[in-house]
């Protein structure tokens, strides 16, 4: 079993997969903190854990033409200025649950909690690739990234993401090696994997070994043949994964974690709580709630941290406390963001759904009924 020196995983956790395992908080616990603790932190591998021993660990930098190779180990990493950013990972995936429910997707039932937030530190990837000799030149360049877990067949998990965004320092692109203060823990890339703010889960490289330049997107599999979307219409017979670009910034997003979906409550008053995030350092400027369906809409109010302008990296988690409108024996709660772009997300999942159910960010809605 490939899988025997898997961790050992927080009880807590909801589990879609065990081999490869892949889980997920359940909604109350999600919004509980601001910064989701490690162990509870949703889990996304394809592959087996590899088992790495930080002595020997190495990281190879392939250099630029003129430039040098890099083989670092782990005290040469910690050699680069620290940067610490909380960022918020998502996957492609989030939500795929309720595309099933249109119709057949292909891929794990993720409910609304393959999204998770983290204080990460690390080396800029930027540093690092100056140290290596890369420049800024080819402008349509990729940075390929490859992970030491790999099938029975030796294939890597890799990924990649451009070269512009890697050099950008303001981009802020991490080597990272810790997460909320602590070492990596080993689900999550121990001891260093890439957190690429505002971009698509898939390209955050866990248990990261290789970092190249090339004039090309990565080869891999995820990259090139999967984490992509397409049309409704188009099915397993047709599609043509060379047609679409690789999912890098994701759209806005919100959810609600409470009320639970069939949950019974007390009539007098109802606190609805949620979180929104969108990609791209976009920052959520509103979240609008419904009990009625998404005839009648709040503002909620937006708690933890503020954002920045362009490096909004982080959710927004939100709360509205409101009466629930007397005689009512069942409420449809809606909620919906918007960003700093004023992008919206679209009413129902039918429109968007995809045949692997990805980018699923049609308006949350919880139904819950009211004891008299
Ligand atoms: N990196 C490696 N090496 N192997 C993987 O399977 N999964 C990716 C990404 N990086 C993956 C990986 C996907 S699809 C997601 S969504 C994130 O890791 C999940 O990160 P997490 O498990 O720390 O939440
Ligand atoms: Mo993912």
């Amino acid at each position: 079993d490939p899988y025997a020196d898997d961790p050992v995983r927080h009880p807590a956790l909801q589990v879609n997969s065990q081999r490869p395992f892949n889980a997920e908080p359940p909604p109350e616990l999600l919004t509980e903190n601001y910064i989701t603790p490690n162990p509870i932190f949703f889990t996304r591998n394809h592959l087996p854990v590899p088992n790495l021993d930080p002595d020997t660990y190495r990281l190879h930098v392939v250099g630029a033409p003129g430039g040098q190779s890099l083989s670092l180990s782990l005290d040469d990493l910690y050699k680069f200025p620290k940067h610490e950013i909380t960022v918020t990972l998502q996957c492609a995936g989030n939500r795929r649950s309720e595309m099933t429910q249109v119709k057949e997707v292909k891929g794990l039932e993720w409910k609304i909690g393959a999204i998770s937030t983290a204080r990460w530190a690390g080396a800029r990837l930027c540093d690092v690739l100056a140290q290596a000799g890369h420049q800024l030149r080819e402008t349509e360049a990729h940075v390929c990234f490859e992970g030491l877990d790999s099938d029975p067949t030796g294939t890597a998990y890799g990924a990649s993401i451009p070269l512009a965004r890697a050099m950008d320092p303001e981009a802020e692109v991490l080597l990272a090696y810790e997460m909320n203060g602590q070492p990596l823990p080993r689900d999550h890339g121990f001891p260093v994997r890439v957190v690429v703010p505002g971009v698509v889960g898939a390209r955050h490289v866990k248990w990261l070994g290789r970092v190249s330049v090339e004039p090309e997107e990565s080869c891999s599999h995820w990259q090139r043949r999967d984490y992509k979307g397409f049309s409704p219409s188009v099915d397993w017979d047709t599609v043509d994964f060379d047609s679409a670009p690789s999912i890098q910034e994701l759209p806005v997003q919100s959810a609600i974690t409470e009320p639970r979906d069939g949950e019974t409550i007390e009539s007098g008053e109802v606190t609805v709580k949620g979180y929104a995030w969108s990609g791209g350092g976009r920052a959520v400027i509103r979240v609008d709630v419904s009990l009625d369906g998404g005839l009648t809409w709040q503002a909620a109010e937006l708690c933890g941290e503020g954002q920045r302008p362009r490096k909004a990296w982080a959710w927004r988690l939100w709360q509205l406390q409101v009466p629930v409108p007397p005689g009512q024996k069942e409420l449809n709660i809606v909620c919906k963001a918007v960003d700093d772009s004023y992008n919206v997300q679209p009413d129902t999942v039918a429109p968007i759904w995809n045949l692997r159910g990805v980018l699923s960010n049609a308006w949350h809605h919880v139904h819950v009924r009211v004891t008299p």
